[in-house]
């Protein structure tokens, strides 16, 4: 087995690429944006690992936040309130109305491929108690409306424009996978009104949470309507100026200490940042400007090289649920929102299709598999906001939270993962970012493709890609090698092929015919890994990795985990055990006489209660 010492954050080789784009299925691509994923609605998931996952989304997670949000909770009379339909006053917190508008966007992204009528109508009653709530003037907050409406749009910290964000992905996921416009006219009055009072020569506003930007960006995409796109790049701009209402001393962790095109280090808030940075690369995609980009380049750096954890999760403090000192990546103290993560997963996303770099997809899929994947119980209805890679044993996943960001992130996240995986480039290319069982079919001038991929992964790194053109062209098929594989190979109808590496790519340019099979095999030994040497948390201590997985120890299986060591000498066994924690592998570990067991770190504290630890001690 090997020792290797990963720079926690990932290895990262900083080649910048300029190649003229591309064979794109959008309008909306530019010849900065490199590639274009296909939408998740063209993609039908196959696999052993994503797949019952969707069906647990789409028949447990669903029910259990809707009712959270109606029975439970008040999220969803807030705005029948509003509306003067029932008597009653607000409750809950300033941001509740954005957990029910990301429960919205889950539901229809699952609506895309489950389709469920009793579903469909439940969300069409919601939404009508959302529009009726809705001010003449486009103006909706249930906090404000039924609190001191003379006191809206007076504390940048409020969420209205995040509130708003929220509100505008899901009008247009219900508009995508309905064909009703509901939601999305609400989401448009709301965003209009917006755009009347703030902006050039009318009010300056920094909108305290970020999200209204990358949603602004997906309305203009929607309507082609420019004024949602000039908005976006105007709140953008706001920041670094001495323009918002909070104290001076909080300039920092609002990302308000300078302009976004001059930030240096991350710092302040996770999840806001996320959502700035994916909205500063929507931007830039859109209009074509290369302005935010090394600003964005000097962001990734650094926090995937001083500020990430190997989960992929980020934001180590609790006191401003964000970032802290470089290195400083407690483990039992860990915050870890599972919103960052997810973040992350949307940032990186970006970051790719403005750089075509795979390094920014081993990102995604870290953070993705491990950070945002734990934040989801294997039963589909329990949650981590926090999630810390040590328990001393009282860490355990809730039905819900007073703030209900991170059940209704995942909730949206999960249906929407076939974003992810496939990409097409006017260069001829298609692109293969993620490894998971799947079907879709890319249209381009004069071509269809079918593209059928079947794999085990994470479990294993085979993965059979059936390539079918209507008709026989030459195209390239661009299949990303993950940053953990250091052996593989790879053949077109059982005969090696020569491919060409580009930017954590391999290339295979051919001529193309209908029944080509691509076989990639990608080898997946057990990891052992080291952190940076800098995160004193983790000195003398090492931690498994498997493919995308990293691994814990938990007490269930492990009595001694509070003494145990692993060394040089220990014996590592990687064994697919399909009746347990809902299929996986698990790996054992002999250390001398001392045999432990390590499970996937998303699906911890899933049985008994206990300690678990993601870093153990190595002599
Ligand atoms: O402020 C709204 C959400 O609540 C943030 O994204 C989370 O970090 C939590 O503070
Ligand atoms: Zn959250």
């Amino acid at each position: 087995m090997r020792d290797k010492r990963l720079k926690l954050a990932a290895v990262i080789l900083l080649i910048s690429i300029a190649w003229v784009p591309a064979f794109s299925n959008t309008k909306a691509s530019s010849f900065l944006q490199k590639n274009v994923p296909i939408n998740f609605s063209q993609v039908k998931i196959t696999d052993d690992f994503w797949q019952p996952r969707l069906l647990t989304h789409a028949n447990v997670t669903l029910q259990a936040g809707l009712n959270q949000c109606e029975n439970e909770t008040q999220r969803i009379k807030n705005f029948a309130i509003a509306a003067g339909l029932i008597k009653g006053v607000f409750k809950g917190f300033v941001y509740d109305d954005s957990d029910l508008y990301k429960m919205l966007e889950g539901a229809s992204y699952s609506l895309m491929n489950n389709p469920n009528p009793a579903l469909e109508s439940k969300l069409d009653s919601i939404i009508s108690l959302i529009s009726a709530a809705q001010m003449p003037d486009g103006y909706l907050m249930t906090y404000f409306e039924l609190g001191d409406i003379t006191k809206r749009w007076t504390d940048m910290n409020m969420h209205e424009m995040y509130c708003c964000g929220h509100l505008i992905e899901a009008g247009i996921a219900y508009y995508n996978a309905t064909g009703k416009r509901s939601l999305l006219n609400v989401a448009i009055n709301y965003a209009n009104h917006i755009d009347k009072t703030f902006g050039e020569g009318k009010r300056v506003w920094v909108p305290g949470h970020e999200e209204i930007e990358l949603a602004l960006v997906k309305l203009y995409r929607v309507t082609q309507d420019q004024r949602y796109l000039k908005l976006a790049k105007w709140l953008l701009e706001q920041r670094g100026h001495n323009n918002a209402t909070w104290d001076p001393a909080d300039k920092d962790y609002y990302q308000d200490l300078v302009p976004v095109k001059d930030l240096k280090k991350i710092s302040g808030h996770a999840v806001r940042s996320m959502y700035l940075f994916t909205g500063m690369a929507d931007v830039s995609s859109a209009i074509n400007d290369t302005t935010y980009l090394p600003a964005l380049d000097r962001l990734w750096d650094d926090v995937v090289k001083t500020k990430m954890y190997i989960t992929g999760g980020i934001g180590s403090s609790k006191v401003n649920e964000g970032f802290s000192e470089d290195y400083d990546l407690p483990n039992e103290d860990a915050y870890c929102e599972t919103c960052a993560s997810v973040g992350m997963v949307l940032w990186n996303q970006r970051m790719n299709m403005l750089k075509g770099d795979g390094k920014y997809v081993d990102v995604l899929e870290r953070s993705m598999y491990n950070g945002a994947l734990a934040g989801i119980s294997l039963s589909g209805d329990r949650f981590f906001y926090v999630n810390p890679l040590a328990s001393s044993g009282n860490h355990h996943r809730k039905a819900w939270y007073g703030t209900a960001c991170c059940p209704s992130q995942i909730s949206r996240f999960l249906p929407s993962i076939g974003n992810y995986i496939y990409a097409t480039s006017t260069d001829n290319s298609i692109w293969v970012n993620l490894y998971i069982g799947s079907e879709t079919t890319i249209k381009t001038a004069g071509n269809s493709i079918d593209l059928k991929q079947e794999t085990t992964y994470p479990w294993y790194g085979k993965v059979t890609l059936r390539v079918n053109p209507q008709k026989s062209k030459a195209f390239k098929v661009k299949l990303r090698l993950p940053g953990w594989c250091k052996k593989y190979d790879i053949s077109v109808n059982g005969h090696p092929v020569k491919t060409q590496m580009e930017l954590h790519y391999l290339i295979i340019n051919r001529k193309w015919k209908k029944g080509d099979v691509v076989t990639f095999n990608m080898d997946m030994p057990v990891e052992v890994v080291a952190a940076d040497p800098r995160v004193k948390a983790d000195a003398g201590k090492r931690t498994i990795q498997r493919g995308p997985i990293v691994y814990c120890m938990e007490e269930v299986d492990n009595k001694s985990i509070d003494s145990a060591k692993i060394d040089a000498s220990t014996q590592y066994t990687a064994t697919f055990e399909p009746d347990l924690l809902g299929s996986v592998v698990e790996i054992t570990a002999k250390a001398g006489n001392q045999v432990y067991t390590f499970i996937p770190y998303y699906a911890w504290d899933n049985r008994q209660a206990g300690k678990m630890k993601v870093w153990v001690d190595y002599k």
